[in-house]
């Protein structure tokens, strides 16, 4: 296939590409450093990154995708669970992360490969097919541990060049986050976007208004958050003029990974003047639609169809819906360019992902309103939590928590909360009632098995879990309680 950067052989190579902080890279320098990298990863399979929020996170997933070799982007604050589960699924031939990063000693037997910013190679022609797989990305489902989804090339060139379209996103625009790179978000939008399309982006380190406000200011023309990063923002405003000035001054403000708040939206757009746009996607889609640079940014509302895909609401029974009436909800499924080829070792989840015709059951549900515009109004699972715009399986928790000596029995459950979007509530029968588990205990246990952010934030104590007559626990009950 094409080139999926041709900015790196045929822009400016003095123009700043990347920058982190203190240190940036020029396109001559990327160029350089993921040339060198890809000259030593050619053949090597799959390969794992240490995706910690660096310079060299950019350069080692570029570098791979140069090589042709897939990337595993890991989450430095993985678990150990977690880590083990991912490392043996994806068997990556070797770990690539920042020079001085240390690595859990469950990474020992790999090969690590650090990073060097400052190599000097060559771009190698890129020969891999549109088919072959980009990136293995873990996204959690409801029940068992994460599974890989397996994005091909052409998927990442497809949903960057349609979301070009949309937003009227050129080399010119610089771009200001603070998400993780780990996910679709941070990595494929906020990092490869602005890659392929020859532009720049400035990554906060870690998420704040107080630094958003600094880079708007000094030049950059579009934000990405997730809606806490937006709640947050709001939070900040009416004490914040010079924040409030940035976001005025923006091209576009976009917000995706969960719905934002009508509340937030209405704050942001009275204290700047400005509206946020939504886009939806996921990981095994990346991006289905946004509302586009020249369309009317409606609260609520995630936009129409991005070019090249195709989006469907169908009944329980599978009847499509046919008009746009703004009232019938059905499961959002879609087919195109865009999406994964399938998850990693899950023949059976990748089955039953997929209807008979190719489309992908997303498991969101939604109207279209008269004029085209999709409304998400829920999600079929229940046993699904975005909790900071990140997607947490109730499942997984409820394993860790069951492997804590002081819990008998566990469900995972979550609650609206204005800043996270929905909070994460372990509802646990403790194994001794008189001595219960603390519940710092507890999130620590969860933290440390498999993520942070997969943590209860909080714990409630019970003396037995509501159960139907099938054994079944009643989450409905436990939410109503
Ligand atoms: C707290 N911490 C702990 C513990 N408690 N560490 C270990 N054990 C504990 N018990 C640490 C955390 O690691 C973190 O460290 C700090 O304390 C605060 O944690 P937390 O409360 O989780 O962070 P937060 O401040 O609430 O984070 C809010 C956030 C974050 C910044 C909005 O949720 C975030 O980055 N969300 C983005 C998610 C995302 O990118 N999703 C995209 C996937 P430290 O402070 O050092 O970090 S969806 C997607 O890709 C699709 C395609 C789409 O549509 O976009
Ligand atoms: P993930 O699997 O982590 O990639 O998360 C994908 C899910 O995030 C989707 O299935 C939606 O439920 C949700 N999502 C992403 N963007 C939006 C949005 N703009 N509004 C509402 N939900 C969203």
């Amino acid at each position: 296939m094409s080139s999926l950067f041709p900015a790196l052989t045929d822009g400016p190579g003095d123009r700043v590409a990347l920058r982190f902080g203190e240190r940036s890279l020029t396109y001559g320098g990327l160029a350089g450093a993921a040339g060198a990298l890809a000259a030593r990863l050619r053949g090597a399979g799959r390969v794992a990154v240490w995706a910690t929020t660096e310079l060299e996170t950019a350069v080692a997933v570029t570098g791979s995708l140069l090589a042709g070799v897939a990337a595993v982007p890991l989450n430095p604050r993985s678990g150990e669970k977690e880590l083990a589960h991912i490392l043996s699924d994806s068997a990556p031939a070797l770990v690539l992360a920042a020079p001085g990063t240390q690595l859990p000693p469950i990474l020992d037997g790999l090969e690590r490969l650090d990073v060097d910013a400052s190599a000097v190679g060559a771009v190698p022609e890129e020969r891999a097919a549109d088919g072959d797989p980009a990136l293995v990305v873990y996204t959690s489902g409801t029940t068992g541990p994460p599974k890989g989804a397996v994005l091909p090339r052409r998927a990442l060139a497809a949903t960057l060049d349609a979301l070009a379209v949309a937003w009227r996103w050129t080399g010119d625009d610089v771009l200001v986050h603070g998400l993780p790179l780990f996910h679709v978000h941070g990595l494929v939008l906020g990092v490869l976007g602005p890659l392929r399309r020859g532009g720049s982006v400035r990554h906060l380190g870690r998420f704040s208004p107080r630094g958003v406000a600094r880079e708007l200011n000094a030049g950059a023309t579009m934000l990405f958050g997730v809606p806490t990063m937006y709640h947050r923002i709001a939070e900040a405003l009416p004490g914040d003029p010079e924040l409030a000035g940035a976001l005025a001054g923006a091209r576009l403000l976009v917000s995706g990974s969960a719905a934002l708040p009508v509340h937030d939206h209405e704050r942001i757009r009275a204290a700047t003047g400005r509206r946020v746009i939504e886009r939806y996607g996921m990981t095994e889609t990346l991006m289905n639609t946004s509302v586009r640079a020249d369309g009317e940014a409606r609260a609520g509302t995630v936009g129409v169809p991005l070019p090249g895909v195709e989006l469907r609401l169908v009944e329980e029974d599978g009847t499509e819906i046919a008009g746009y009436d703004g009232e019938s909800v059905g499961e959002i499924q879609v087919r195109g360019p865009n999406l994964f080829t399938g998850y990693l070792n899950r023949p059976d989840a990748t089955a039953a992902a997929f209807t008979r015709d190719g489309w992908f059951r997303t498991g969101d549900m939604a109207v279209r309103e008269p004029d085209g515009y999709v409304r998400i109004v829920g999600r079929k699972a229940t046993d699904l939590i975005k909790s900071g715009g990140y997607k947490i399986g109730a499942g997984e928790i409820e394993n860790a928590l069951l492997e804590h000596p002081g819990v008998r029995e566990a469900a995972v459950t979550g609650e609206p909360d204005a800043d996270l979007g929905e909070r994460i509530v372990a509802w646990i029968v403790p194994a001794d009632p008189q001595a219960p588990p603390a519940d710092a205990e507890l999130a620590d246990h969860v933290a440390r098995r498999l993520a942070p952010h997969k943590r209860p934030r909080v714990v409630r104590h019970l003396d037995a879990l509501p159960r139907n007559d099938m054994g079944k626990i009643m989450k409905r009950a436990l939410a109503d309680g």
